[in-house]
């Protein structure tokens, strides 16, 4: 076994150094990309937080390269090793391969409960000086997150503890991922100029519901688009290209709705979009008057572009997600009036399989739920970021 040592520059592994500042301190992230694009949407925009905002030697271990280039073109899937943004990012062949050198950094995370190779685990445990190891969980809005968060998991055989880092909705959880300058790049998007760009024509008028469909395969989308095309006001629906495409090109009687396709029908034009790298994605989410977001990190984007949004969850086996979208839906739709409340919540039901959407009467607390996006964001930004959050923590255990 080779020994272990940092990745940060100047120093050795076993060496013991009394205090880390925020450039040496090194950061190695483990993810295995299940399907779609949060796995490493998360881990791609925690790394990038690391290495910007905190200084930190950031190296993103991925077994999927192919969905990472999709968030960021400079990707390349047929390299092992590669740098973007300032961030080392290593082709990871699970379970085994550690990169081409053994090096361990002072925080590890493993994402969302993969797991690290053993030859790293154990060079881990043989450190002087032991790694702070985080798993990161997937979010959930559910209250037991606070009393697990930070949890110590003692390792069965070696010396070392691996904790619990959950990320949440409430006080006493890691938080969601917001970008420090991510409020300045809201307040000074330019409207007309996205428009132009992204969709090659005006912005519509004010009289005109935006609405982005960003979301799984889902049995209520026929109805809704009927909705929309016999709605009295005119609707246009943004769908960037993906899993739901195929059915909305079936409802406008075309092959495919492929980026670049326009279609319309009564009240609605729809236009499809092609998929972005991962910054640009807010710029859909600002653009529109209503966002439907899925998964987990284009929910959290949702809430922090402050416009009321629909969230498809990612679908468990046995109706696991269910009571985690009632969790969300207890802080987001908190404080609302009685009706829009429970408008909101049938809603998101309907759009999560149960019941069936009503878009006129939901659509008719507009106003009450732009003011509900706009305060529980600021709500949400009191429990501090998750990087700032996950920094602040590791660099206590560091000391
Ligand atoms: O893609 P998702 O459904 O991801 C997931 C995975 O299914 C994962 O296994 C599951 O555990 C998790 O959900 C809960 O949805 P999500 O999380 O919103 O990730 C989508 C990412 O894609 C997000 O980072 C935004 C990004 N994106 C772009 O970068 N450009 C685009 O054009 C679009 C539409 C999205």
């Amino acid at each position: 076994m080779p020994p272990s040592s940092q990745h940060s520059p100047g120093l050795a592994g076993n060496e013991s150094h009394p205090s880390n500042t925020a450039s040496d301190i090194a950061c190695d992230i483990f993810c295995e990309v299940i399907d779609n694009f949060g796995d490493i949407g998360v881990c791609w925009r925690l790394a990038r937080q690391l290495k910007a905002e905190h200084g930190w030697q950031v190296r993103l271990f991925v077994d999927d390269l192919k969905a990472f280039h999709a968030l960021c073109p400079a990707v390349d899937a047929a390299l092992a090793r590669q740098e973007a943004e300032g961030v080392i990012i290593e082709h990871w062949h699970a379970p085994t391969h550690a990169g081409d050198t053994l090096q361990i950094a002072d925080v590890v995370i493993e994402a969302f409960g993969c797991e690290l190779p053993a030859i790293y685990v154990t060079a881990m445990a043989r450190r002087e000086r032991k790694p702070v190891w985080l798993n990161l969980e997937y979010l959930s809005a559910e209250d037991w997150v606070a009393d697990f968060h930070l949890r110590p998991s003692p390792h069965p055989r070696y010396a070392i503890n691996k904790t619990f880092f959950f990320p949440g909705l409430g006080a006493g959880t890691g938080g969601v991922l917001k970008e420090r300058a991510l409020d300045t790049a809201r307040e000074t998007f330019q409207r007309e100029a996205w428009w132009q760009e992204r969709v090659g024509t005006a912005a519509p008028e004010s009289a005109t519901t935006v609405i982005s469909l960003f979301a799984y395969e889902n049995p209520a989308i026929d109805l809704l688009l009927e909705q929309w095309r016999d709605s009295a006001a005119p609707v246009v629906l943004l769908v960037p290209e993906g899993r739901i495409s195929g059915a909305v090109a079936r409802f406008f009687g075309l092959r495919g709705f492929a980026a670049g396709s326009k279609a319309q029908s009564g009240s609605i034009t729809a236009y499809a979009l092609g998929f972005v790298e991962q910054p640009l994605f807010d710029a859909l989410l600002w653009a529109s008057d209503i966002n439907f977001v899925r998964g987990e990190d284009s929910f959290v984007r949702a809430q922090w572009a402050q416009k009321p949004f629909v969230w498809h969850i990612y679908p468990q086996a046995d109706d696991a997600h269910l009571p985690k979208l009632d969790a969300a839906l207890a802080h987001y739709a908190n404080g609302l009036p009685d009706g829009a409340r429970t408008s909101l919540e049938r809603f998101w039901h309907a759009w999560n399989g149960v019941g069936t959407p009503d878009w006129s009467d939901f659509w008719g607390y507009r106003e009450v739920l732009e003011q509900r996006a706009a305060d529980w964001a600021q709500e949400l930004a009191r429990i501090g970021d998750l990087a700032g959050n996950l920094a602040e923590y590791a660099k206590s255990q560091l000391k």
